[in-house]
């Protein structure tokens, strides 16, 4: 190198890091702080029971503003028609028959004597242990620095359960819990947890996420006195007068939830997103309706159907400076709200998910379908979902097709769906929002369609990774050190960013693993991976069961210049599979995008599935016996491998050696 080489060298240096340093310094201050959240759960509301949605006897006021301050859906859809479900659908972005929980309770006869017994917990508990195994919006904010207050409704467990850091829902079945014990007082009593929290998160200097699911305007329809007087008239039934005053009752304490963020100057930085659970119509709503059928206190085709009364909603997002008012011409959905929150706050939306960023146009212009199920609503089948199926529906452009599914249901609320025999349904819901046209007979071209459509996304999302049937899984990596792992001579080539496992492999010729501490036999390890690779050899590695002596090695990869394929690679006798290699890799994304891995190991058959697919199987009569599992970045290959999410179901754990 010459001297002036040398100085230019020293020259182009220093001039990279003063831009380094000018990029930090301005990104440091050029960085809002993370917004704050506020989540405004309806419960059981009618999609068109707002000022703002065109009722004219209903007066929502506090809720009209947030809606002309807002980017606002007036056709959103929910995941189910039934609180515990659609809850569950919205805080993990997954549908009923994904996340398991399908119904309001697993059901143990016809009446409803059990709902507060110990049996419900017994019942409730494995269903709810693999619900919370999933990703959450909760989760996702609490790990970034969030603090996340739980009020109202909350099914699943206690507030800690759900990943809160604080909240009022203690899940307790001996006092009482089932959907919100404590919790329910929010808004009917007081105000006070909530703005006390709102004051904590300020001092803390910390970003807050605020869970409002009030049991308003649910039932018990018991509105104060002055609202009930206001809305009762000749000619309106009194349970019609006393649900219309139980949604002012809601929209006055929104109200006051909204003033305090603005007493506090916290309006600016807090998005606030609306969605209701579920719909509802009092039993005495159009009586005159030969369609109308009721149960119990409400009307059919409202709560636990998949009508529009039971599934379509506002959906509303204010964000000022942010987000531009506009009332959407669009679909939106329960399910997007996961990947909302996550853009919104600058986080990583999980990959397994399929909604969209409701902040993102092209995105909501180009998405044209949405779907949602219908499940018996206190009977679930926690192994089988789809045995307790009642309707699978989606909505496009001005059609909503039902398609009816002959799911079992042993209770007495079966009534709520057994009346409907036809098969399928359809409604032109621009022209007729309240459907009482039912039209497949004039349309079959259009039923023939979104008919193949459900079934192809019916089949889609049966995800081997998330249904209720899931063995225990505990996590391989705790995303903080190498515990569970031993590194022998590779420790220099593995190293933990951000939760993250990354590999990165050297030209010279060793094998760099990482091992399990355990050994393994029969096992379902799930996994997230992405790779790159520097040369043109391209990427080695793979998840091996290996025992060292014997070389006998089943890796999801083994092969040069192949990525992570799917295909088994069984010691020196070669890709046995390769054919199912090829076709493997078409369900891979492109190099240096996230994939989700799930092996499988049960007796001798090995089974792959890439980014929720199937992708391989591979039976291997030689092998036997447990044996460690070891990550492999392949030596003289130079390449960088990611790992994040590693959990692990031992299969043989507590069985006995099953080998
Ligand atoms: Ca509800």
């Amino acid at each position: 190198m010459t001297i002036m080489n040398s100085f230019t060298q020293i020259q182009r240096t220093a001039w990279s890091l003063t831009a380094l340093l000018l990029l930090i310094v301005s990104n440091t201050f050029a960085a809002d702080p993370p917004p704050n959240i506020v989540f405004i759960l309806s419960d059981d509301q009618a999609w068109s029971d707002y000022g703002f949605m065109g009722h004219t006897d209903i007066k929502t006021p506090h809720l009209d503003t947030l809606a002309s301050s807002s980017l606002f859906f007036d056709r959103g859809y929910v995941a189910a028609p039934i609180c515990r479900p659609s809850l569950a659908s919205l805080v993990t972005g997954l549908f009923p028959h994904q996340h398991g929980v399908t119904g309001n309770d697993v059901a143990w006869g016809p009446d409803r004597s059990g709902y507060f017994s110990d049996k419900r917990h017994e019942l409730d508990a494995p269903l709810r242990a693999a619900f919370h195994k999933n990703a959450s919006f909760i989760r996702l904010l609490t790990s970034n620095g969030y603090l996340a207050h739980q009020s109202g409704k909350w099914w699943e467990g206690s507030w800690e359960d759900g990943g809160f850091t604080h909240g009022m829902t203690h899940g307790d079945p001996k006092r009482g819990g089932r959907h919100g014990d404590d919790g329910l007082t929010i808004g009917r009593t007081s105000m006070k947890p909530v703005t006390g929290f709102i004051d904590h998160a300020v001092e803390q200097k910390k970003p807050f996420l605020l869970w409002y699911a009030p049991f308003l305007p649910h039932t018990p329809h018991n509105p104060p006195k002055r609202l009930l007087e206001k809305y009762t008239m000749p000619g309106r039934a009194k349970d019609v007068a006393k649900y219309y005053a139980m949604i002012e009752w809601f929209d006055e304490t929104c109200g006051e939830l909204l003033a305090y963020l603005n007493e506090k100057d916290l309006t600016k930085n807090t998005i606030v997103i609306y969605i209701c659970d579920n719909g509802w119509a009092a039993r005495s709503t159009r009586p005159n309706d030969p369609h109308q059928k009721t149960f119990g206190h409400f009307a059919l085709r409202s709560k636990a159907s998949p009508y529009e009364n039971g599934t379509r909603t506002p959906v509303m997002i204010s964000w000022p400076g942010h987000v531009k008012p506009k009332k959407s011409k669009h679909l939106a959905h329960a399910i997007d709200i996961f990947p909302t929150i996550a853009a919104a706050a600058g986080l990583k939306t999980p990959e397994h998910l399929t909604g969209i960023n409701l902040l993102d146009e092209e995105a909501v212009k180009n998405r044209k379908t949405v779907f949602g199920v219908t499940h018996s609503t206190h009977n679930m089948s926690p192994k089988n979902p789809d045995e307790t199926l009642q309707y699978i529906w989606c909505v496009e452009d001005n059609w909503k097709l039902l398609v009816r599914y002959p799911g079992k249901d042993l209770t007495k609320w079966r009534k709520l769906h057994d009346w409907d025999k036809k098969p399928v349904r359809l409604y032109d819901v621009t022209k007729d929002p309240h459907e009482t046209k039912e039209v497949s007979d004039a349309h079959p071209e259009v039923v023939s369609r979104l008919k193949k459509t459900i079934e192809a996304w019916h089949a889609a999302t049966k995800n081997p990774g998330t249904s209720a049937d899931d063995p225990a899984f505990v996590p391989l990596f705790n995303g903080k050190d190498l515990t569970n792992f031993e590194t022998k001579d590779a420790a220099t080539f593995w190293r933990i960013e951000d939760g993250v496992l990354i590999g990165e492999s050297t030209p010279d010729k060793r094998e760099h693993y990482l091992w399990t501490t355990k050994t393994y036999s029969d096992f379902i390890l799930d996994f997230d991976a992405k790779w790159k690779g520097t040369t043109k050899r391209g990427v080695d590695t793979g998840i091996e069961l290996r025992k060292p002596k014997l070389q006998l090695q089943l890796g999801i990869s083994g092969s040069l210049r192949v990525d992570m394929t799917g295909s088994f690679y069984a010691g020196r006798k070669g890709y046995p599979k390769s054919g199912q290699a090829t076709e493997a890799k078409k369900l891979l994304r492109p190099e240096g995008e996230w994939n989700s891995f799930r092996l499988q190991a049960k007796g001798n058959t090995f089974s792959c599935w890439i980014n929720g697919k199937k992708a391989s199987e591979y039976t291997d009569a030689e092998f036997s016996g447990a044996a460690p599992i070891a990550l492999q970045i392949h030596g003289g290959v130079v390449m960088k491998v990611e790992y994040r999410n590693l959990r692990i179901a031992d299969l043989a754990a507590g069985e006995g050696k099953t080998h």
